[in-house]
């Protein structure tokens, strides 16, 4: 069977490091038919509109969606297209890798981010010239879904300690009802809490399930990484505390991503469009062709995705590597590298 990719490379460095992910993937046995869709600022300025209609369709027909950046009109191309393909869980592994500078090369951690509402709810107002506000919405069957999801997701793939993070002490109603939404579900399927009461790693058999006020989060995942495993988080918790661990484990040029839905998914770096290096063509296609891999593994292309992901782990343990990992290779030379290792 042929799988439809949908190809939307967006703005900056999204069209440089798009086309080294298909490179990788073209270096594969399984087929894929590539449509590709354009979206993005420059799109705005050339029709008018960040996303054209045509490609919305073509995220939500395709079997799934690569994705490279949004820049200015994130709002209006990556979050709608996150909705075409239904996807409520965005899943962003942070991992150190060998061979790389990293902060806390302990770290091992997946954020399993709420995708659908919270902060970015799109429900804004300019009320008067002095006045803007912001609905924040958490519902309880978003709140209930992304923890069934981050507890399987922990299940399946070995980690032992889920945190949910949280600012229910402030945002006693939204993030209150998050919290208890993910206790209830952690009691539904028995997981237990940490029994000091303390996020940190996980002490008995099987999974435990701590919380945390998202702010001291941030500190502790910066302090001791290697305490957590899976952190589920409201949708901007998630976005924000994604980009700290980057940081951790060597940039953002190493962080791949998936929004995933009950049938289709859409897969993207966590970096966005990066214009103070976009055309210079040395942008990072790590993050890129590891997102690529984590369709291949949405596909069932599980060994494809092994494959890519020793390429990828080899490239960076021993170069060719771009400079924002210390190198000064361009991103064709680390692309080629990793497709030679293929
Ligand atoms: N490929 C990730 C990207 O384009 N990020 C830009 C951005 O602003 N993203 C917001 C988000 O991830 O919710």
């Amino acid at each position: 069977m042929t799988h439809r990719i949908a190809v939307i490379p967006g703005d900056g460095i999204g069209g440089e490091v798009v086309p080294a992910a298909i490179d990788v993937l073209d270096a594969l046995d399984p087929a894929f038919e590539f449509v590709e869709g354009e979206a993005g600022d420059h799109v705005l300025t050339e029709r008018g509109e960040a996303l054209p209609e045509e490609t919305y369709e073509l995220a939500a027909e395709a079997d799934a969606t690569l994705f490279g950046a949004a820049g200015e009109t994130a709002a209006d191309v990556i979050l709608p297209l996150r909705e075409a393909v239904d996807s409520f869980a965005n899943v962003r592994p942070a991992r150190a890798y060998p061979g790389i500078d990293a902060v806390k090369p302990e770290t091992d951690l997946v954020f399993v981010r709420e995708n659908t509402e919270g902060v970015y709810s799109g429900i804004e107002d300019h009320i008067t010239d002095d006045v803007t506000t912001l609905t924040r919405v958490i519902t309880e069957d978003a709140s209930r879904r992304i923890a069934d999801f981050g507890f399987e997701y922990a299940a399946e793939n070995g980690y032992d300690d889920v945190t949910v993070a949280h600012k229910a002490n402030v945002m006693r109603e939204t993030d209150g009802r998050f919290l208890e939404a993910c206790e209830a579900v952690a009691e539904e399927r028995g997981v237990p809490r940490t029994p000091d009461g303390a996020s940190g790693e996980a002490v008995s058999e099987g999974i435990e399930f701590d919380d945390a006020l998202m702010d001291a989060l941030a500190m502790h995942l910066i302090m001791h990484p290697e305490d957590y495993g899976v952190v589920i988080c409201p949708n901007l918790a998630g976005d924000m505390l994604s980009d700290l661990a980057a940081g951790l484990v060597g940039g953002l040029g190493l962080l791949p991503s998936a929004n995933v839905g009950p049938d289709n998914a859409l897969f993207e770096p966590v970096h966005g469009s990066a214009p103070d290096i976009a055309g210079e063509g040395i942008a990072n296609p790590a993050a890129m062709i590891l997102s690529a891999a984590m369709m291949l593994e949405h596909l069932d292309y599980g060994g494809a995705a092994d494959r890519v992901r020793e390429a990828v782990e080899g490239v960076l343990e021993d170069g060719p590597r771009t400079p924002d990992l210390g190198g000064d290779a361009s991103t064709d030379e680390v692309t080629a590298a990793v497709v030679d290792r293929l």
